[in-house]
């Protein structure tokens, strides 16, 4: 395989899941980083929809994580998504769940207002509450979404777990996830991997925080 180049943005958990599935992967890799709110020439000739993740392999451009990540996956063995048909149009299917997931947590973020910030808190709560039924019995005080191994589905989630849980540093009562024990052993064993620990740059928590409040949105008003 051309060693890949990743385009990303700093803040972008959708990029995060395809560094996770990288470093996971131990695939050799290029990272450049561009700024949404003034993207180059260069990405908008090669981002069909202008989004970052952009994974460039050679001369080919492949956007959409899922389909970055599988693509990841598969160039490089063993294979950490379901071999069984049905087990992996599940994990696909649970992976569209996380990027509504992500959704929600934008709009959390960003909205100005009281009502809609309840309103997408509410969601979160419930996507929390599907989750924790369908998740199987943790072991050892550790859980991935299908048990003891980490798969492919796990670098969707792990980025929004990451900002939540430094969202709720900055407000401690943002406990999103307190009536929900296998989804909270599930967010602590991800969060304490070194593939996902270091998905991110060492600044991201503080310019996350930071780009909520410049943001003046009703929850970045809430923010230590
Ligand atoms: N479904 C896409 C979502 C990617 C996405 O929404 N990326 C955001 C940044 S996190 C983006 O590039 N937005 C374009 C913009 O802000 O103009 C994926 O999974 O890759």
């Amino acid at each position: 395989m051309n060693k890949p180049t990743l385009i990303s943005f700093k803040l972008c958990p959708y990029v995060q899941r395809s560094v996770i599935t990288l470093l996971e992967k131990k695939v050799d890799y290029e990272i450049k980083y561009i700024d949404l709110s003034n993207k180059p020439d260069w990405f908008l000739k090669i981002s069909p929809l202008g989004r970052v993740p952009v994974l460039q392999v050679g001369e080919d451009v492949l956007f959409e994580s899922a389909v970055i990540n599988e693509y990841l996956d598969e160039v490089s063995p063993p294979s950490i998504h379901p071999e069984s048909p049905l087990t992996k149009a599940k994990h696909r299917a649970w992976i569209e769940f996380a990027s509504a997931l992500l959704v929600d947590q934008y709009f959390l973020t960003m909205t100005k207002e009281q009502a809609e910030f309840e309103k997408r808190k509410g969601e979160i709560i419930n996507k929390y509450k599907q989750l924790e039924a369908i998740l199987p019995e943790p072991k050892n005080g550790a859980l991935y979404f299908s048990g003891d191994r980490f798969h492919l589905i796990d670098t969707s989630y792990a980025p929004g777990f990451m900002r939540f849980a430094i969202l709720q540093s900055a407000l401690p009562e943002l406990d999103l996830d307190k009536d929900f024990p296998k989804v909270r052993t599930w967010v602590k064993t991800l969060l304490s991997k070194e593939s996902v620990q270091k998905s991110v740059l060492p600044e991201v928590p503080e310019e996350y925080i930071r780009y909520i409040k410049d943001h003046k949105s009703y929850l970045g008003s809430l923010l230590k």
